[in-house]
């Protein structure tokens, strides 16, 4: 199977993040990147490319132009201020205020475009951005040329972010960008399985009303696990989207065995749905040592469930999104996607 992969996505190095109470060193690390790199190496799983650039297209054809121009200028406005520190949200149009004006200063504007307060955006964010999405386009443009699986090697995650909204460790939203791009290709239906611990929101909301992407989601249960605020399993879609979002919220210490009983679910579902392309939203933080997450997958359970996926006989690619546990993520990914391969 064949990676894409762009050195540009560690220039995403944010100095900290909001965790517990404290500024932390980010969890969604340049390091994680460099493990999988290492045992995607070591495994032989395949020849690891580097993505064209495919400009901002199929960025908008998924996000809001304003939000794009607040990203790509976010950094420099913050420095023109005068700020200390890296540009980071505190402020909300919460319930019962407005949220239709867009703030000029910037410390509204990153509580207008964020939906979370973890996420500092640093000098390299918008670039890595980019790579992250060239990737998802590039792995994507292979699978839908060669009838042959691929692995996009993104960074920074991408199923957190919605039209207009960062959080999460997420800008652009990767998987909705590859899905769009291979409608945009010609395909008439394609399916998003999300299998990383938290809730792909972002990617539920740029799809909710459309019935040529099918979402599911495996996750933490919103009442329990971040995001909070979606990934209930009575979000089913809307208009002629209704019944084409599928939520699997699931309790804090879910072990493979019930993990798996709704993959099996969520197979059958794609299975009806005859997807023509399968993006399969790639987090492996549902590791039972993840420091962030509360599932308890257990490293031979990636082999696992990469052996089942390709039971679908889909053309598939895997994007990465989340996992923390840097020790083992490589180990982690490469288990899924050699799973999958030798099935
Ligand atoms: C913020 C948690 C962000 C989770 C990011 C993630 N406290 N999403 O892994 O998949
Ligand atoms: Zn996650």
């Amino acid at each position: 199977m064949l990676t894409f992969h762009s050195p540009d996505t560690q220039l995403r190095q944010p100095a900290s993040e909001l965790h517990g109470g404290e500024m932390v060193s980010p969890f969604e690390c340049p390091a994680r990147v460099e493990i999988i790199l290492r045992h995607l190496r070591a495994s032989a799983l395949g020849e690891i490319r580097a993505p064209h650039s495919y400009g901002l297209d199929p960025v908008l054809a998924v996000h809001d132009r304003g939000y794009v121009d607040f990203l790509a200028g976010c950094w420099d406005t913050w420095q023109s201020a005068g700020l200390p520190g890296e540009p980071t949200p505190s402020v909300w149009p919460s319930r019962r205020m407005r949220g239709d004006r867009i703030p000029e200063h910037i410390d509204g504007k990153l509580g207008y475009y964020a939906l979370a307060a973890e996420t500092a955006i640093c000098a390299g964010t918008f670039a890595a951005a980019q790579a992250s999405k060239d990737i998802a386009l590039a792995a994507t443009d292979h699978v839908l040329d060669n009838a042959a699986p691929a692995f996009g090697l993104c960074r920074p995650p991408g199923h957190h972010a919605a039209s207009d909204q960062f959080g999460g460790y997420c800008f652009f939203n990767n998987a909705a960008i590859a899905a769009q791009h291979a409608l945009d290709r010609g395909l008439s239906r394609v399916a998003i399985l999300d299998v990383d611990y938290h809730h792909g929101n972002g990617t539920q909301q740029i799809f909710y009303d459309r019935d040529d992407v099918l979402f599911l989601s495996l996750h933490g249960d919103p009442l329990e696990a971040f995001p909070y605020f979606l990934g209930h399993a009575d979000e089913t879609g809307s208009g002629r989207g209704a019944g084409y979002n599928v939520n699997y919220p699931l309790p804090t210490g879910t072990d493979y065995p019930r993990w798996c009983q709704a993959l099996e679910q969520a197979m059958q579902r794609i299975g009806d749905y005859r997807p023509e392309l399968l993006i399969v939203s790639l987090g492996v933080d549902t590791y039972e040592h993840d420091p962030i997450s509360a599932f308890k997958l257990a490293s031979d359970d990636f082999g696992d469930y990469g052996r089942r996926l390709a039971q679908l006989g889909l053309p598939t690619v895997f994007l990465l999104e989340g996992g923390y546990a840097v020790e083992e993520i490589g180990r982690n990914v490469v288990k899924v996607l050699h799973g999958f391969e030798s099935a």
